[in-house]
């Protein structure tokens, strides 16, 4: 790795190189810094399996992060004080680094001294992370989404979703289909109900925007006086709608359990943490956001919740192909948490709706 890092226009000297994070997808390491006024670094093999598209990616992450720049430096305190991240060019000048065996590689400055949570345990947490994630929609307001190249086609877009998921189902080459009858029939009951987004979305009815689309609560980073501070993962920023991205805030943030709860008595909604995210968010982006997106927030936490319980169905249909998987019925697990936190979506879908209206 050392000779991977060597092609970064790196200061100081590297002190060593460590594992770090939990992201399902890329490699992640802390790159240490001998001296002490330089920084540590963030480096990063891309998943191209995933991202096959590394440069489209990566010119996606230059143009947002950019832009954020820009319109950070002139805002008001306090969204001044939010931060984007920065890209470590290669001593060639590009943007990532392909190593011999065909490896893609990044690296961005460290942000020290913050922090991310996996789980929310405090109200003020939920508030502040979701001012954050207000502020990466609310600047990039007036960034043409179609400037950026969509690095997975339909990555929310349920109905096709739900076509990779029945092919899947109808032919099993894993032979697991008998081993979730109960979800696999649960989808087609719920599906219904939730693509009325991906309609919304489909007609135009709902604006299309710059969205992140991967806004799980580990992706924002917190002040050690917890105060949101940089949102992270940039991968899959690509146009999309507003309810991609609070809705996944809310799916990974907002439940009593996380993602990886097999004890489904555990998996519910916490009204609390959606008043104190509600309030965050649209404190920051009510003004720029119109009536029917306002209109659809309450349904957009069952909306990503169940498109994740779709897609973690469909990747243990086809035999663990997507996921970093820990268990052999990983997967299966975390779409009976996902299809269980759904529902439980659903069922208090009046009182998410009351919450966003008086926020
Ligand atoms: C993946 O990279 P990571 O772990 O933040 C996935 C998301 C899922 C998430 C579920 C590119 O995100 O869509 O919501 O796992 N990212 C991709 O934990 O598929
Ligand atoms: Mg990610």
């Amino acid at each position: 790795m050392i000779e991977v890092v060597r092609h970064f226009r790196l200061e100081g000297n590297i002190d060593r190189i460590e594992a770090f994070g939990g992201g399902h997808i890329n490699d992640t390491y802390r790159v240490f810094n001998g001296a002490a006024d330089s920084p540590d670094y963030l480096l990063q093999r891309v998943n191209d399996r995933v991202f096959p598209d590394v440069a489209g990616l990566m010119e996606n992450i230059a143009l947002v992060t950019d832009h954020l720049r820009g319109r950070i430096a002139r805002a008001p305190f306090p969204a001044n004080q939010q931060t984007t991240l920065f890209v470590v060019p290669t001593k060639d000048g590009a943007r990532f680094y392909r190593d011999q065996e065909g490896k893609y590689w990044r690296m961005f400055h460290f942000l020290s001294d913050l922090h991310v949570y996996d789980f929310i345990t405090t109200t003020r947490q939920a508030y502040e992370g979701a001012k954050s994630y207000g502020y990466f929609l609310r600047f990039l307001d007036d960034f043409p989404a179609g400037r950026l190249t969509e690095v997975i086609p339909g990555f929310h877009d349920l109905a096709r979703r739900l076509r990779a998921f029945q092919l899947a189902a109808n032919a099993p080459t894993s032979g697991r289909e008998p081993r979730c009858r109960t979800e696999v029939s649960l989808v087609s009951e719920l599906a219904e109900r939730l693509l009325v987004i991906d309609r919304l979305h489909k007609s135009g009815e709902i604006r299309q925007r710059v969205t992140h689309n991967d806004t799980k609560f580990n992706n924002v980073l917190l002040t050690p006086d917890d105060r949101g501070k940089c949102v992270i993962d940039l991968d899959t920023v690509m146009p999309g709608v507003v309810h991609f991205d609070f809705g996944d805030a809310v799916r990974s943030g907002i439940g009593t359990a996380g993602e990886d709860e097999a004890d489904l008595s555990l998996v519910t909604v916490d009204l609390e943490k959606f008043r104190a995210f509600s309030a965050g968010y649209l404190e920051v982006t009510r003004d720029v956001l119109s009536a029917t997106e306002l209109r659809y927030l309450g349904l957009s936490g069952a909306y990503m919740t169940f498109i994740m319980g779709v897609r973690f169905l469909t990747d243990f249909l086809s035999g663990d192909v997507y996921y970093k998987i820990s268990s052999p019925d990983h997967n299966l697990l975390r779409a009976r948490n996902q299809l269980r936190l759904t529902q439980e979506f659903l069922a208090r879908l009046p009182d998410l709706d009351g919450i966003i209206r008086s926020s």
